[in-house]
């Protein structure tokens, strides 16, 4: 469906329906959530009602956001009364975890930039040319006409913000900067927000940085760079999935490395969780990562799978090393 298409079928259901739900995907982001705040607002701005229902508690570098609109954690068995349901920035419907049911017999949207997105609701809106779902809702707004105050205006910079890396990565356009240069008109405190979202380190998270270089392993010549962390190695630690949020980072901007990874055992031994970088577009990490039972996109993917570590690490090397020859 085209953008015009979606914006005019999203105006006509709110005026038509009282009561939306908005999900974000499990294990929320920053551009998931400032998009799903900025829609739940909106709409709520119509006189209607919008609950935003998250899988888990919100991270706590976005917390500052959560005045902007109504939000919930989700409970099993409780009954949620709505008539429209928006995903947002979700590639797959098992990506909404206990929540996907709610899709069912419903007048839904799925908005998204990740190109392996099948299309699972009832309006579909996907382009994976853009940055962030971030930048399509802005344009969607825009096409709605749609009236946008500071908190918006705030979630959609966050949303842009956060991924592009701060403005960094490779998804990084024109249009973010355009963008962001209106958001500027809803006096956006750019250096609160960077503080919240990029800047701070808690002493949990220093400590898994200073794991994850110990950990790391070159391959290939240096190209390919691996680190894990494994669950002896932080159970101590109160740390939540966010915690772990960027260390594949660590691994990515070295030097000379093309295929940066980053593995950990998540709630048990027998889980794992995955992020994969790419800095070339000789390697389409999506594809690695989908062997696993990830995806993502070409430069930055993930997977989440009931295996051990050291499974997908070999599984891992040996996919690398279909790609670069047997070095190792
Ligand atoms: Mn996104």
């Amino acid at each position: 469906m085209k953008l015009s298409k979606i914006a005019k079928q999203l105006n006509k259901d709110i005026k038509k329906y009282d009561s939306f739900l908005i999900l974000p995907h499990i294990m929320a982001d920053g551009d998931t959530i400032g998009c799903c705040i900025a829609m739940a607002r909106y709409i709520t701005s119509r006189g209607k009602k919008a609950l935003m229902l998250l899988e888990e508690k919100i991270p706590y570098i976005y917390s500052f956001m959560e005045d902007s609109c109504d939000m919930e954690v989700y409970v099993p068995d409780k009954e949620y009364n709505f008539d429209v349901c928006i995903v947002l920035d979700t590639a797959d419907i098992n990506r909404l975890g206990r929540r996907k049911s709610f899709l069912k017999n419903k007048v839904s949207y799925n908005i998204d930039h990740h190109k392996t997105n099948d299309g699972y609701a009832m309006y579909n809106f996907i382009n994976a040319d853009v940055s962030s779902v971030g930048e399509i809702i802005y344009d969607l707004f825009t096409k709605m006409k749609a009236s946008i105050d500071h908190d918006i205006a705030q979630a959609i910079y966050v949303a842009i913000a956060t991924d592009t890396g701060g403005f960094r990565y490779q998804n990084t356009n024109k249009n973010c900067f355009i963008i962001s240069s209106r958001l500027m008109d809803y006096d956006i405190n750019v250096e609160k927000i960077s503080e919240w979202v990029f800047e701070r380190t808690s002493m949990n998270k220093l400590y898994l940085f200073k794991n994850t270089i110990k950990n790391i392993k070159l391959y290939f010549d240096n190209r390919v760079a691996i680190s894990v962390l494994r669950r002896e190695e932080y159970m101590h630690l109160d740390v939540a999935d966010e915690d772990f949020e960027g260390l594949v980072n660590v691994v990515k901007n070295i030097e000379g490395v093309e295929v940066g990874v980053f593995l950990r055992e998540r709630n048990s031994d027998r889980e794992v969780k995955g992020s994969l970088r790419s800095n070339t577009d000789e390697i389409d990490v999506s594809v690695i990562a989908k062997t696993f039972g990830g995806g993502g996109h070409a430069r930055a993917a993930g997977l989440s799978c009931n295996m051990t570590l050291d499974q997908v690490y070999d599984g891992m090397i040996e996919k690398l090393n279909e790609v670069y020859g047997c070095t190792e």
